[in-house]
């Protein structure tokens, strides 16, 4: 029987930005054991959804298309589909109702990204898309410079305030709580943003 997958509106897609606590282990042991840059190369965000199964709620899907882009998807769907980007390393979907994810690596932190889903059934009945998952930029904490918003840059600021050290770079924001003064809480909103899933902060639009 061929089964008509409904798996675009079921349940919602997240994305955040995501650090394994590993990687910070990793940054701690380079930075002070050997004074060198973060070896995390860019942004990751991981993508969280709820299986959506063969048959609308139910049963279980073959297989999913993953796409991205700094485009915003506007009004013409089918046109942003067709040039956004397709994530290789997507996982097999689970049974409905069940979790999936996955990590899209090395984002730009110069752009929102969008990102949706499409998922199959084995007779290659694509779903509509899902709705969009959007990544913010975060390149205005970005005080390293380093095309990477990682605990450096929580250092680079505290280092700016407490040390006497360089100034925050043009087009940078030091108040990235947005409470009106910079002070140790900003170097800790960039800490829990990057290690907690705290929330982003707000670089414009
Ligand atoms: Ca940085
Ligand atoms: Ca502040």
């Amino acid at each position: 029987m061929s089964v008509i997958i409904n798996s675009n509106s079921p349940w919602p897609i997240t994305a955040k930005n995501h650090y394994s606590w590993f990687s910070f282990l990793i940054l701690f042991f380079f930075l002070f054991l050997h004074g060198q840059e973060s070896p995390l190369a860019g942004n990751d965000a991981e993508l969280i959804w709820t299986a959506p199964g063969d048959d609308f709620t139910w049963g279980q899907a073959n297989r999913y298309d993953i796409r991205f882009s700094s485009v915003p998807i506007g009004s013409d769907t089918t046109n942003w589909w067709n040039y956004a980007q397709s994530i290789e390393s997507v996982p097999y979907p689970s049974p409905a109702g069940f979790k999936d994810s996955c990590v899209i690596a090395n984002l730009s932190i110069d752009n929102h990204i969008y990102i949706a889903i499409r998922t199959a059934d084995e007779t290659d009945n694509w779903s509509d898309i899902s709705n969009i998952a959007k990544i913010p930029s975060t390149s205005c904490i970005d005080f390293t410079q380093d095309g990477a918003v990682n605990i450096l840059d929580a250092l680079y600021l505290l280092n700016c305030i407490y040390k006497d050290g360089p100034p925050i770079p043009n087009g940078s924001i030091s108040d990235t709580n947005n409470s009106g003064d910079t002070n140790i809480l900003d170097a800790l909103f960039i800490i829990n943003f990057c290690l907690k899933s705290g929330p982003p902060p707000d670089c414009g639009d």
